[in-house]
């Protein structure tokens, strides 16, 4: 049994920056860990806007507070995101999220990440 406390994470290799400032991502699940799906406590800045396209991923995410939104970029749909809204990018879907207020989102990734990932410039991370 794996347990993890949030605290426990905070400034280690596992509580990873945003290069560019928008997010913190705390992974409380890794690859490594052998579950087959990443799961990261993710904290998106207030006042920011990111373009995302896991190409390589899906991802699932549950927000548990703040208020935001995410467009669909295929279908021009916009959405609200606020505590207990989840989305699934099922369709590898090409998306901007927009934190109005600081957003914590719960994401799960599969296949699970590794940690080491670096968004590429259309907003993905690379194949497993
Ligand atoms: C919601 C989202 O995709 N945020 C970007 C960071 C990503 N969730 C990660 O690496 O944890």
């Amino acid at each position: 049994m794996i347990i993890r406390q949030l605290q426990d994470i905070l400034g280690t290799d596992r509580d990873v920056q945003d290069p560019h400032g928008k997010w913190a991502s705390r992974r409380l699940l890794l690859r490594q860990d052998g579950m087959g799906f990443s799961m990261h406590d993710t904290i998106i800045h207030a006042g920011t806007e990111s373009l995302f396209w896991y190409k390589n991923h899906l991802e699932g995410v549950y927000c548990v507070s703040g208020e935001g939104e995410i467009e669909n970029l295929a279908t021009g749909e916009i959405h609200p995101i606020s505590d207990g809204t989840f989305y699934g990018l099922n369709l590898h879907d090409k998306h901007l999220l927009r934190a109005r207020t600081q957003l914590r989102l719960i994401c799960t990734f599969n296949p699970p990440l590794h940690g080491a990932e670096v968004h590429d410039d259309d907003g993905s991370y690379p194949p497993a």
